[in-house]
C-alpha cells in the first residue's frame, strides 16, 4: 500500500472543497474547520479559478494539511499537484490516462481514479498498483457535479464485491443516508455540499461521524 493510503482506510470521511457551495467561506476556512474535525483525507476540487489562484492557495492548503497530519489530494490538475508537493491526485475519465499520470508524478503519489460503472471498474482493476483508489459514484443524484447519472446501490454493491482497490463512495452522500450506503459495503464516503454548505462544518462531521459508529 503506497504511503498515505491508511489515511484512506482509516478513516470513513473523505472531504472535497467547493468554494462555490461554501455560504461565502473561503477554501482556508472550510479546510482548517475540516482539519479541526480531525478529516485526514482531504481533495482540493475547484475547476473553474485562475490558475494562479488555485497554485496560491493550494500553497497555503498543503502547509495546513501537512501540519495536521492529513493527505492532500489535488482533482484534476497534475501540473498543481507537482508544483505544491500535493500527496497526489484524483482523476477522472476522460483526464490524462493513469499511467501517464504515474509517469508525470511518480511512483511515491497517491492516484486516485473516478468510475461511474462496471466497465470502467474493470479497466481500473487491470490498472493494478498504478492507481490508489476509485470512486464509486454518484450514489444518488447531485447538484455538485451537474448531469451525473447516479448508479444506484447496485454499483456500490459490485465495487464492494469486485474492486481490487479500495473504493470511496461518492454523490448526493448525506449523513440521512450515509447508513444506507454503508450497508451496501462502502467503508469510505466522500461527502460535499453537506459538510462545506453546513454552518458548523465540525459540528456536522462529527455528527456524520457519530451517525456511523451507531450503525
Ligand atoms: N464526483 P455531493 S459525484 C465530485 O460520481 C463528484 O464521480 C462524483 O458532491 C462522481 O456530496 C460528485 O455534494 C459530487 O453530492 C459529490
Amino acid at each position: 500500500m503506497r504511503a498515505g493510503m491508511e489515511q484512506f482506510i482509516n478513516n470513513p470521511i473523505y472531504t472535497i472543497t467547493a468554494e462555490a457551495m461554501s455560504n461565502g467561506r473561503d477554501n482556508i476556512e472550510v479546510v482548517g474547520q475540516m482539519l479541526k474535525a480531525g478529516i485526514k483525507f482531504i481533495q482540493y476540487r475547484e475547476k473553474t479559478k485562475p490558475a494562479l489562484d488555485r497554485y496560491n492557495e493550494c500553497l497555503k492548503l498543503r502547509q495546513m494539511t501537512r501540519d495536521n497530519g492529513a493527505i492532500f489530494i489535488i482533482d484534476d490538475f497534475i501540473d498543481l499537484a507537482m508544483a505544491v508537493d500535493a500527496d497526489g491526485v484524483h482523476i477522472g475519465q476522460t483526464d490524462l490516462p493513469a499511467q501517464v499520470v504515474r509517469q508525470l508524478i511518480g511512483n511515491d503519489k497517491i492516484i486516485g481514479l473516478s468510475t461511474h460503472n462496471e466497465e470502467q471498474l474493470q479497466k481500473a482493476n487491470m490498472l493494478g498498483d498504478i492507481i490508489d483508489y476509485i470512486g464509486v459514484g454518484p450514489v444518488y443524484a447531485t447538484q455538485t457535479k451537474k448531469n451525473a447519472v447516479p448508479v444506484g446501490f447496485s454499483y456500490v454493491e459490485y465495487a464492494t464485491k469486485n474492486s481490487k482497490h479500495p473504493f470511496v463512495a461518492i454523490g448526493g452522500i448525506k449523513e440521512h443516508n450515509i447508513c444506507d450506503v454503508a450497508a451496501h459495503g462502502a467503508k469510505t464516503f466522500a461527502i460535499v455540499s453537506e459538510i462545506v454548505g453546513a454552518d458548523d462544518i465540525v459540528g456536522k462531521i462529527n455528527s456524520i461521524k457519530n451517525t456511523l459508529q451507531k450503525k
